[in-house]
């Protein structure tokens, strides 16, 4: 079960019109993508994606992207909120998946994974199953270890020896337990939890009917189980995946905030990529569309209409123009004596002649007038435009930018 309901407010204004896993990462891709490959590349295909707010973009990209016909009790399931026990949406993460036991009754499974829709990263999920079963647990959390100056926005594991969890703090404001002998370190949970499946019916149906509870695993499921001694912690640094480099395993960004988001795109394209979608072993599906290959139109006197250090999607013309260390997504037009550093571009955007772009976020279906400069001078450009705290530009779904009637 993939909760893929958030409504993703610290990614705003790319949330604007779609739930956060719709958002789209790599230029090919939507977050989504990536738990719904380590499933589908673990082999583990029965799925039901729990959605919420504004759910129709990811709707329609699962039904695109996602189909899965014609074998027997395998399937990807997008479920809409259907107020099930009353009439209310989810209250939070376990109400999300309480209000759909109903859908795993005839399937009478022996576990229940419950993942997050939010992460870009790459899990051998078979791999945690297995340590699950090892361990007999009724509940396995997979964690990772990040800095202690994030402790606040994670679930901080406690782990003793054998794996087992002995304390957890849901996002602690202050004082969170670092990892013994790191104290600038703490294990946070992935927010990926897999259950014994009875355990999980049980815990969901006593949470259900208390009036004191957020309905939420992080701060009510999880702290409820520990004391009984049978939650185990995954060492996610031990997934191991066919094809992947030293410097690309382990790899795992909660994109929450624009900033980490807009680093995650940058990951893409480094020289020996902290994430490589390259892998043939670990093919990454998304929705392709029709279009054409990418075109590049040299201009001779210039030297220009090149990509260099980019991802480029298809559709896309780069004529007389350079795009450095840039990922563009399909049919981006970008026209002569145009320079685009360091950006991100959705897809389905026009770029007039000599524009300068850089460290920016250009959402779908944007266009912008020839001539406009953009990320050269912040402070002017807050004037017109959101900016995040690390100073990249945003610019929202559908903008048209430097136009008269801008
Ligand atoms: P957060 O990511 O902050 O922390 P939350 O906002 O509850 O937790 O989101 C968890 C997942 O559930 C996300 O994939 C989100 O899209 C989805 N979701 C949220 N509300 C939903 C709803 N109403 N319906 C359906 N889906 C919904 C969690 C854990 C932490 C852990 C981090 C890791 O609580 O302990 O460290 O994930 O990122
Ligand atoms: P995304 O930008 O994520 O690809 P979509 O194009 O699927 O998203 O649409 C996102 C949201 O905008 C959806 O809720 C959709 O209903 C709405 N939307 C898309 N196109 C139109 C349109 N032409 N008129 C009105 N609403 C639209």
């Amino acid at each position: 079960m993939i909760l893929a309901g958030g409504e993703g407010t610290r990614l705003a204004p790319l949330t604007g019109v779609r739930a956060k896993p719709a958002v789209l990462f790599g230029g090919n891709y939507r977050i989504i993508d990536f738990v719904l490959n380590n499933f589908v590349n673990s082999d583990l295909l029965q799925i039901f994606v729990i959605t919420q707010f504004k759910s129709h973009s990811l709707m329609k990209h699962l039904s695109r992207a996602w189909r899965v016909g014609g074998i027997t009790n395998r399937f990807i399931d997008p479920i809409p909120a259907q107020m099930q026990t009353g009439k209310h949406w989810y209250l939070g993460t376990a109400d999300a998946i309480y209000q759909n036991l109903h859908l795993i009754e005839g399937l009478d499974p022996e576990h229940i994974c419950v993942f997050g829709g939010d992460h870009i990263y790459k899990m051998d999920v078979r791999q945690m199953l297995d340590f699950h079963r090892k361990k007999q647990a009724k509940l396995t959390v997979a964690a990772i270890p990040v800095p202690v100056s994030q402790a606040h926005e994670f679930g901080i594991i406690e782990v003793d020896a054998d794996g087992r969890m002995i304390g957890f703090q849901e996002k602690p404001k202050q004082d969170p337990k670092t990892i013994p002998g790191r104290p600038d370190m703490v294990l946070a949970s992935m927010g990926n939890y897999i259950f014994e499946a009875k355990c999980l019916v049980k815990v969901l149906n006593d949470d259900a009917d208390n009036p004191d509870s957020k309905h939420d695993f992080g701060h009510n499921i999880i702290p409820g189980l520990v004391p009984g001694g049978e939650v185990f912690v995954y060492d996610f640094s031990t997934n191991k995946i066919r094809g992947e480099s030293e410097s690309s395993s382990g790899y795992w960004r909660d994109v929450g905030t624009l900033d980490s988001y807009y680093e995650a795109n940058m990951d893409l394209i480094s020289i020996d990529p902290p994430f490589d979608v390259y892998n043939r072993y670990w093919p990454l599906r998304s929705y392709t569309p029709p279009m054409p290959p990418a075109k590049f139109v040299h201009d001779q006197a210039n030297r220009t209409g090149q990509a260099i250090s980019s991802m480029v999607a298809a559709g896309c013309i780069v004529s007389g123009s350079i795009v450095y260390q840039s990922i563009l997504g399909y049919n981006v037009h970008v026209h002569s004596h145009s320079y685009i550093e360091k950006c991100v571009l959705m897809g389905n955007n026009d770029i007039g002649r000599g524009c300068r772009i850089r460290r920016a976020i250009i959402d779908k279906d944007v266009k912008i007038a020839p001539g406009t400069v953009i990320g050269e001078d912040i402070e002017a450009d807050r004037k017109r435009f959101h900016i995040s705290p690390g100073g990249v530009v945003v610019i929202p779904k559908g903008a048209k930018v430097g136009f008269d009637d801008d």
